[in-house]
């Protein structure tokens, strides 16, 4: 036999038992999903289109390990109205048409109809999932994604026991109308939260920080519960002298938020799914699509509880009611009232604080570094225009409007019509002034995409900017999906040259989402080495319905094996019928 033939057959069946091994050890996590109305009162008022999972809000969570192919079964119960999921942080290996993004990776999935999403879970982490068509997201739809380390690895850090807290705020207006309001000429802002959850439980109606028989200085009588009411606060069942893992991820439509625990302190170990340099807080901030681990040393000894407390930062708080949860020592009776107040949240305009805690995330030593040198930079100008009257936000002067077919199949397939087929700019005037309202405040609306070459490094450079109105600039937390970025950097004002210097290539934390402060920039790093088309947006929700994204498109051409399922609407839908027919 010729030595090239003995490679080839030796290559084979390396190659197949290769495949043996990966299906032996990959475990099929499955999940049987009805999306549909629901109505409940998750803060003490009620509400009906709440959209739930299995009549369960928030959604059921899912719980797999590193390798595990998570498979759900998606099928839209809602009436009239499609509905797509996107699993949070997941980066979707070789899987971009399971990214769950309308209009980007995957047509709605219409009433009745079942979708089957299908993905491998490369990296432990803790993860969400929410929908991501319209403004799903704000009506309930989300719910926690936890991927535990292979069997017999380990984190590098010890816990004796773990839970979950899944952030959001809450409307008691519907998600409807609040499209409405914003697509009205002159737009009518959704105004303030009426109350944060925590796991889908808040308090609006009533407060948990005076006894049930007394009211608070503003008149809000203390809370009568039995424990059993939907809005009843979550108790997380603790021991003395344990160590606890909390896993804290927010969904929140617009709110950023402070996590606080009474007398207990805080040590930073996970951000996004990557690991963090520890280091010991008594309170942290967390922007809509963050998630965090932290570790928690339950006192020795404990006669009482203490209140978990989540405040509203970078916004007015005055109008949103606090989230509480209670963590109960089970030393203790469950009823016994914490001894103290709740935390204080930080003074919400207090940036340089805010400030403060972000600029210590690390890297843990040992994580990937960034490529020393980018390939390309792409400068991204957030603002807030007009466009035919209406308020919308850009980005470069662009406002992002998607199409009815899906990126990922119109340019795998050569759809040249189905998009603007011209490519927002990728830089700005360096005269502009973000100090001040835009100069002209129209903007161009389109569904043009940033075509990125395959296999290379890019920068983006987010600069924030003044909004319409004189001397405000808000906080805008940016999410990238297929990736996890390299934050190189922070800054005030404009970037410019003299902040190359400050760009941290040794240890920058690998995240997927990160905040612009008001009037600063954000320098972060990726490589782009995932077939896809990925969304890059404002994770708040009205902003990004507003037009506050941009997409990603990079090495289309190699992506595989899209299911025709997930094609089937616009001009993907009518290739794919025309091939029918064929
Ligand atoms: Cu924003």
């Amino acid at each position: 036999m010729a030595p090239t033939s003995l490679t080839t057959i030796c290559l084979l069946v390396y190659l197949s038992f290769g495949a043996f091994w990966r299906s032996v050890r990959a475990k099929d996590v499955p999940y049987n999903w009805e999306v549909m109305y629901m109505s409940g009162a998750p803060d003490c008022i009620e509400k009906d289109h709440i959209i739930g999972i299995n009549g369960r809000f928030p959604g059921p969570p899912i719980n797999a390990r590193v390798g595990d192919n998570v498979v759900v079964y998606l099928t839209n119960k809602l009436h009239d109205e499609g509905v797509v999921i996107h699993w949070h942080g997941i980066r979707q290996l070789e899987t971009p048409w399971a990214d769950g993004t309308a209009s980007i990776s995957q047509c709605p999935i219409k009433p009745g109809e079942t979708f089957k999403y299908n993905f491998t879970v490369d990296k432990a982490g803790t993860y969400f999932y929410h929908g991501h068509l319209g403004m799903q997201r704000s009506a309930g739809l989300y719910g926690m994604l936890i991927v535990d380390v292979e069997e017999g690895k380990k984190e590098p850090f010890h816990y004796d026991g773990e839970f979950s807290l899944l952030l959001s705020d809450w409307w008691h207006k519907g998600i409807e109308e609040q499209e409405k309001d914003l697509d009205a000429t002159p737009m009518r802002w959704i105004g303030e939260a009426q109350s944060l959850l925590i796991n889908g439980r808040g308090q609006y109606s009533c407060t948990l920080t005076v006894p049930a028989n007394s009211k608070n200085s503003k008149g809000v009588p203390g809370c009568k519960f039995t424990g059993k009411e939907q809005c009843a606060p979550n108790i997380l069942d603790v021991e003395p002298g344990k160590t606890y893992r909390l896993r804290v991820a927010s969904t929140t439509a617009l709110a950023s938020l402070n996590v606080a625990i009474e007398s207990h302190n805080m040590m930073m170990v996970e951000a996004d799914g990557n690991y963090l340099q520890p280091f010991i807080v008594k309170d942290f901030d967390i922007y809509s699509g963050e998630s965090y681990s932290v570790i928690i040393n339950t006192h020795e000894l404990s006669t009482h509880n203490y209140w978990i407390s989540v405040g509203v930062r970078g916004r007015d708080p005055t109008k949103t009611a606090r989230g509480f949860a209670l963590l109960h020592y089970k030393s203790t009776g469950v009823s016994k009232r914490p001894k103290h107040p709740p935390p204080a949240t930080p003074l919400w305009n207090d940036y340089a604080r805010s400030k403060s805690f972000t600029y210590k995330l690390f890297a843990l030593p040992g994580s990937p570094k960034p490529p020393p040198n980018y390939d390309h930079r792409i400068f991204l100008l957030n603002t807030q225009n007009y466009f035919e009257g209406k308020t919308r936000w850009a980005i470069n002067n662009v406002s992002l409007k998607l199409t009815d077919t899906p990126y990922l199949g119109s340019i795998k397939f050569g759809l040249t019509n189905a998009f603007d087929q011209i490519s927002p700019p990728e830089t700005f005037i360096d005269t502009y002034d973000i100090t001040k309202p835009p100069p002209n405040p129209n903007c161009r609306v389109s569904s043009g995409v940033y075509n990125l070459n395959f296999g290379k490094t890019y920068d983006v450079i987010l600069q924030n900017a003044n909004i319409i109105q004189d001397g405000v600039s808000e906080i805008h937390p940016w999410h990238l999906h297929g990736h996890d970025f390299w934050v190189l950097g922070y800054g005030d004002g404009m970037f410019s040259e003299k902040d190359e210097g400050k760009l941290n290539l040794e240890n920058p934390p690998l995240r997927n989402t990160v905040v612009i402060f008001p009037h600063g920039w954000t320098a972060i790093r990726f490589m782009t080495d995932n077939p896809g088309v990925w969304a890059f947006h404002c994770h708040i929700e009205p902003h990004l319905h507003m037009g506050m994204g941009v997409i990603f498109a990079e090495g289309v051409h190699l992506v595989q094996n899209i299911p025709k399922e997930a094609l089937s609407c616009g001009l993907t839908g009518e290739m794919l019928m025309s091939q029918n027919h064929n």
